[in-house]
């Protein structure tokens, strides 16, 4: 089981308008919890451009990751959080395959490519190729790899476990509802076309509303 338990928090910039209540209301997260995570804040006095710790409400959306024949070990979620002006975007996948360097002509194994592609269909298909039915990245703005909207930092694994946050201006949780999520065998050079050589594709989840 993968509870969505990242009790992170985000910088937020005080607008005018904004009080603790109204933002706590917003945000669908209790004032305390906000007390809670800003030490010493004086809620009273609240400034325009004031950075406040915001506390991470609950996803909009997650996609539960399965693993393919390649490594049926993987297993986690990776959920997206609506945060002013993009996503932050947490992975907690466990199962990984152990790293091997570079040997013999074949890329290393980790750490793992790892996207948003343009469909939301995780049929295995061929056992030695799996889902290809996902398609390539989501590119909605025509990029270069390397710069798609669906290009996502590596997963680096810890014996097996990858546990990452990071933030993203490239979409809003509500716009890759319905696409996938693929974990790939190989690491992302983020400059090969059009994939980043990523190799095989090890794991799959579709990014489904919350
Ligand atoms: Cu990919």
């Amino acid at each position: 089981m993968f509870a969505n338990n990242h009790s992170g928090t985000f910088k937020y910039q005080v607008n005018s308008g904004d009080t603790l209540y109204n933002l706590a209301q917003k945000h669908g997260i209790s004032l305390e919890y906000i007390l809670a995570v800003n030490p010493g804040i004086n809620a009273n006095k609240l400034k325009v451009g004031q950075t406040i710790n915001m506390p991470l409400s609950t996803p909009v959306a997650v996609a539960n990751i399965y693993g393919g024949p390649l490594r049926p070990q993987i297993a986690g979620t990776v959920s997206l959080y609506d945060v002013p002006n993009g996503t932050w975007v947490c992975a907690d996948i466990s199962g990984l395959p152990p790293y091997q360097p570079a040997a013999g002509g074949e890329n290393p194994i980790g750490p793992h490519g790892f996207h948003i592609h343009m469909f939301g269909n995780c049929q295995i298909g061929d056992p030695a190729d799996p889902f290809q039915a996902a398609g390539g990245h989501w590119n909605p703005s025509n990029q270069p790899h390397g710069n798609h909207a669906g290009d996502f930092p590596v997963l680096f694994s810890n014996q097996g476990r990858a546990n990452m946050c990071f933030f993203t201006v490239a979409f809003k949780p509500e716009q890759v509802i319905g696409k996938a999520i693929i974990i790939h065998q190989n690491p992302d050079d983020y400059r090969t076309q059009p994939a980043g050589d990523a190799g095989k594709r090890l794991a799959c989840g579709i990014i489904q509303r919350a």
